[in-house]
């Protein structure tokens, strides 16, 4: 397997920090275990956490207005495999890259694929895109794709998600996930009705070419690029839509789709009951789709959320099994350092929310006593679980301190060189 951080650097880098690590582990080992926690079987729990990460989120986004791109960044998907793979390698929760067509479209899937391998990575759900017109396309999505009120459209729309299916299949994915721009922007633009009914029908053939084992997700949004209102555009839209399709279909929940304030872990409750979680777009905002890093400003949100998940694995609620990707847009950061950052925040998440007193919690909750239920909760978020992260990733050969090890390897210089910039760039969203 090619590692693109020289081990030795990244080894040398732990040895200077381990002392520190191994003394606030101890100390928190001491603190857990007074809660009746042991912070090895939780470390254990901590190790097999992963979350996917976008292909598209290794290039610099942008806004309405502009883009300002980064040096080095991939100029196609092997690069943006690169770099997938030193995430990975430091993070070691990020094996898997979800893929976006036609951008990673590429001539021969079986060397994709070879070069995943080689980086130690696989391939997470496929992303289809019919929400921009490419260069070689007859037909324009500028009223819509997959509920075009032309039928040749739609069907173009379909064709594409079609071989997005096969795509995947060659890349050994197992998911295919559908978002679509379609919306209208005025006012009785469009017939409601009419065009989720075309949307249906167009999803029905999609769904009719899934593989067995596969799963479709429906990922719902709100606004943008439509601004008055888009097909599928909440959680309750989406899930009659996956209901009206089948077992296989399920919604997606992303967490910068929603309207404000809305209560964004009680609908993955809802999902989960009645089995159509699908999994998650992982990233943060403070007005609506601003695809900020994950638990950058939210984080108690984020944990609310894995409170719920994690309870849903605590009672083995049948079938439940959600994929977990990040997906976000980088303006001013350096991509990786805002992927490896939003890595360990999912996986903060995930693991504060496995020190919650769960019993104790739906005690509290039977006999009604609100403050201390909500109090249980406080007392797991408020715990530092950073030894826990650190000493998994040590344990599975990665970084103590990602973000440093990364800063010294120079990687960025170095790709810099070899991805001179061309002016513009296969990745990032503008
Ligand atoms: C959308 C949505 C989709 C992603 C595109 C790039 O807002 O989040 O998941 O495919 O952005
Ligand atoms: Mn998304
Ligand atoms: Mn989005």
């Amino acid at each position: 397997m090619t590692k693109l951080i020289n081990s030795d650097l990244v080894a040398a880098q732990n040895d200077k920090q381990l002392q520190a690590l191994q003394a606030d582990y101890d100390h928190l080992a001491v603190q857990l275990a007074r809660r009746g926690v042991d912070i090895v079987a939780i470390t254990e729990r901590a190790k097999v956490f992963q979350v996917a990460v976008p292909s598209w989120g290794t290039g610099t986004g942008g806004t309405r207005f502009a883009r300002f791109p980064g040096i080095g960044e991939p100029r196609n998907i092997f690069e943006k495999l690169q770099d997938c793979s030193v995430i990975n390698q430091l993070v070691c929760c990020t094996g898997s890259v979800s893929p976006h067509f036609p951008w990673d479209k590429v001539d021969d899937f079986s060397e994709l694929r070879e070069a995943a391998d080689d980086l130690g990575l696989a391939f997470d759900a496929i992303n289809s895109n019919t929400f921009q017109d490419q260069p070689s396309q007859p037909l324009s999505y500028k009223y819509g794709s997959l509920t075009h009120t032309s039928e040749a459209v739609r069907a173009q729309a379909v064709a594409h998600n079609l071989e997005c299916i096969e795509w995947g299949k060659a890349l050994g994915s197992t998911a295919l996930t559908v978002w679509i721009g379609d919306g209208s922007n005025f006012a009785g633009q469009s017939h409601f009705q009419r065009q989720l009914e075309r949307y249906l029908e167009s999803a029905r053939t999609i769904y009719a070419a899934l593989p067995d084992e596969w799963s479709l997700f429906l990922e719902h949004k709100m606004f943008e690029p439509a601004f008055y209102s888009t097909v599928i555009q909440d959680w309750g839209t989406s899930v009659l839509c996956a209901m009206e399709l089948g077992e296989k279909a399920k919604s997606l929940v992303d967490l910068g789709h929603h309207a404000p304030n809305v209560n964004i872990e009680m609908i993955v409750a809802r999902l989960i009951q009645f089995g159509k979680l699908a999994g998650f777009h992982f990233n943060d905002s403070k007005y609506g789709d601003d695809d900020l890093d994950s638990g950058s400003l939210h984080p108690y949100q984020q944990f609310l959320i894995f409170n719920e998940l994690v309870d849903a694995e605590y009672r083995q609620q049948p079938g439940f099994n959600p994929a977990y990707m990040l997906d976000q847009s980088h303006n001013v950061t350096d991509p990786i350092e805002s992927l490896i950052n939003s890595a360990e925040e999912v996986q903060r998440s995930y693991v504060k929310a496995l020190l919650i007193d769960r019993e104790a919690l739906y005690g509290f909750q039977e006999s009604n006593d609100a403050l201390m239920a909500t109090n249980t909760l406080k007392a797991a978020f408020n715990i530092d679980v950073s030894p826990i992260l650190a000493m998994a990733r040590l344990q599975l050969g990665g970084a103590i301190a990602p973000l440093t090890s990364y800063r010294a390897s120079g990687y960025r210089q170095s790709v810099a060189q070899q991805r001179p910039s061309t002016g513009e760039s296969g990745s990032g969203i503008v």
